[in-house]
């Protein structure tokens, strides 16, 4: 029987995890995080993600951190019936592994940066932001030829890997200005994601986090002050 509680904000990483647990259509209780006030980084949560950084999942007694860990724990926990994963030592689960490791280990990283550049950065650097928006760009192409040959990433079906590539691309326009027409395939594979049921149920946790307009708002706010930037790179 689960006992699921999610640490999380209305971040990509923490949609990863409320989307899953909604695909599962699991029991599970929420408690926000807020990363404004730096609740990530107190002692208490740092016993349950040691890397302070949203999300985080306890099971019982069982803590698990790090989405893309998260995400194969609940799958190999809880979807025994494969609804949205392969199983372990079919040739689709080495294919939904590889892919998941892209994010975790390419995607990831990449956007994170290029959002830390664009958004957030405390000085403006032209070589970082143009390192990471084309390395972010050249994963999409990477994603849009696999989506021209498969409808999922893993196969012909929506799994974990599609989830976790799924709140990185969805959060793309607002915050980066990227237009994901660019790649038709990506595109139309966003469509259906954003039709599912346990995506839209998903992308509303916790309750109360910022809506679509706040968050593109203070995406905006955010660029704007990097452009206004006379500060370059300090190194
Ligand atoms: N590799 C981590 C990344 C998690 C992460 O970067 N979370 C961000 C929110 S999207 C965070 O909590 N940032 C707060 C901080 O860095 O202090 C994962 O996949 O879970």
């Amino acid at each position: 029987m689960a006992d699921i509680t999610l640490y999380t904000f209305g971040t990509p990483n923490g949609f990863k995890a409320s989307i899953m647990l909604e695909e599962l259509g699991l029991p599970y209780k929420v408690v926000e995080i807020n990363l404004r006030k730096k609740e990530q980084k107190e002692d208490w949560y740092l016993k349950i993600n040691p890397n302070g950084v949203i999300p985080a999942i306890l099971d019982g007694n069982q803590r698990v951190f790090e989405s893309g860990a998260i995400i194969l724990y609940l799958a190999e926990k809880y979807d025994a019936e494969r609804k949205i994963s392969y199983a372990p030592g079919t040739p689709e689960y080495t294919e939904q592994l590889s892919w998941l490791m892209f994010q975790v280990g390419g995607l990831g990283p990449s956007q994170g940066q290029a959002h830390h550049f664009r958004i957030f950065a405390d000085a403006r650097s032209e070589y970082a932001i143009e390192r990471y928006y084309n390395e972010t760009k050249r994963l999409y192409s990477v994603l849009d030829s696999r989506l021209k040959e498969s409808p999922y990433l893993a196969g012909d079906k929506y799994t974990i890997a599609d989830i976790m590539h799924f709140v990185c691309v969805n959060v793309a326009p607002v915050a980066l200005e990227i237009d994901i027409s660019e790649w038709p395939a990506l595109k139309g594979w966003m469509e259906r994601i954003k039709q599912r049921e346990g995506v839209k149920k998903g992308l509303g946790v916790p309750k109360g986090a910022a809506g679509a307009e706040e968050v593109a708002e203070f995406m905006k706010k955010g660029r704007a002050r990097i452009d206004a930037m006379t500060n370059t790179d300090r190194y």
